[in-house]
């Protein structure tokens, strides 16, 4: 390695490390803050805690926001978990107005709504942070949303998603990473697998092979790497993001029945579309055919309306 090349990755390393540092201090001074004041702290009723109500602490997983904001411009957005401290600071907001909301003051990172947010709610636009989430994998159709908005106006941007292993079992992580993948939407889809889910093993509530394979599975690719070595984290993102710039510029394929619907729904989302082959009609197709459908559907439907008809509910009079 040249000494350009080595000087260069060293304050890369540094650079890494001091956004884990920052992140770690910024947690043990909210555990300090919260002490008295959080359930999980030792919650005791008429507190002068600073820090009161849900607080959840991201100790340990500090590598992963660091390794992957790394790779995003100030630009790009991010999307969180309820874990979403780490995520914040990674992407560029400042400590301060940070613990402020935290404290619930009008000072707070969370712009007009100052201090309403709290630690689970946290959120800072102007650095494109979007905001941690409660709801478990309610982050994912959100980075699908502003990934698709991103599309619709011609940027180049890109969504970073974090979520959590707890997350793959729930319906939004299968219509947001598929919809990510059907419009070729630029989303890097980031999967913090700490084996738990809050307090319960994911292992014995997850069937098959966890989040890399549901990806695959999705037509999504993947990679697994060491969530607690942040050298092996960048690359993988770095890798990944340009993967997805690729892919989000890539054509989406209409084929068959239907295909022109769906060009031109995909057109007027600006999405770029292919066509593969010429639209097939269904074997035994014709005109006489779907004159008969039509009408059994209609005396079905009339038949339906029947039913609901008589049994409409009527109040019933009293006295
Ligand atoms: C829809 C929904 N169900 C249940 C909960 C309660 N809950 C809070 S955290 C959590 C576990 C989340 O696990 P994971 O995504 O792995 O995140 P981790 O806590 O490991 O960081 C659950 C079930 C919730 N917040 N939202
Ligand atoms: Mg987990």
């Amino acid at each position: 390695m040249s000494a350009a090349a080595s000087s260069s990755k060293t304050e890369r390393l540094l650079s890494l490390y001091r956004t884990m540092a920052r992140i770690r201090a910024f947690e043990s001074a909210a555990e300090e803050a919260s002490k008295g004041g959080v359930a999980a702290f030792g919650a005791t009723l008429g507190t002068q805690a600073l820090v009161r109500g849900p607080l959840h602490l991201s100790t340990g997983q500090e590598a992963v926001p660091a390794g992957v904001c790394a790779n995003l411009e100030r630009t790009d957005l991010i999307t969180s978990t309820h874990r979403g401290h780490g995520h914040t600071i990674a992407k560029g907001a400042g400590v301060s107005p940070m613990m402020c909301e935290l404290f619930g003051r009008a000072s707070g990172c969370n712009g007009g709504k100052g201090g309403k947010g709290g630690s689970m709610h946290i959120a800072d636009f102007a650095i494109g942070m979007l905001g941690a989430n409660g709801v478990v994998a309610a982050g994912i159709p959100i980075a699908a949303g502003a990934a698709q908005a991103i599309k619709i106006r011609g940027g180049r941007e890109i969504v970073a998603c974090f979520l959590g292993d707890g997350a793959v079992n729930r319906g939004p992580f299968l219509e947001g990473v598929n919809w990510a993948r059907i419009y070729a939407l630029p989303v890097l889809l980031v999967c913090e697998d700490n084996r738990y889910s809050a307090t319960t093993a994911t292992a014995a509530m997850t069937g098959g092979e966890g989040a890399a394979a549901r990806a695959h599975a999705i037509g999504i690719p993947a990679r697994v790497v060491d969530g607690n070595d942040v050298e092996s984290v960048d690359e993988a993102a770095a890798a990944l993001v340009a993967e997805v710039l690729v892919v989000a510029h890539e054509a989406v394929q209409v084929a068959g029945f239907g295909a022109e619907v769906a060009a031109t729904v995909a057109e007027a989302l600006r999405i770029p579309v292919k066509r593969v082959g010429a639209p097939r009609i269904p074997v035994g197709y014709s005109k006489p055919l779907e004159d008969e459908a039509r009408v059994t559907a209609d005396k079905i439907l009339a038949a339906v309306f029947a039913v609901r008809e008589t049994r409409r509910w009527r109040p019933t009079t009293t006295g």
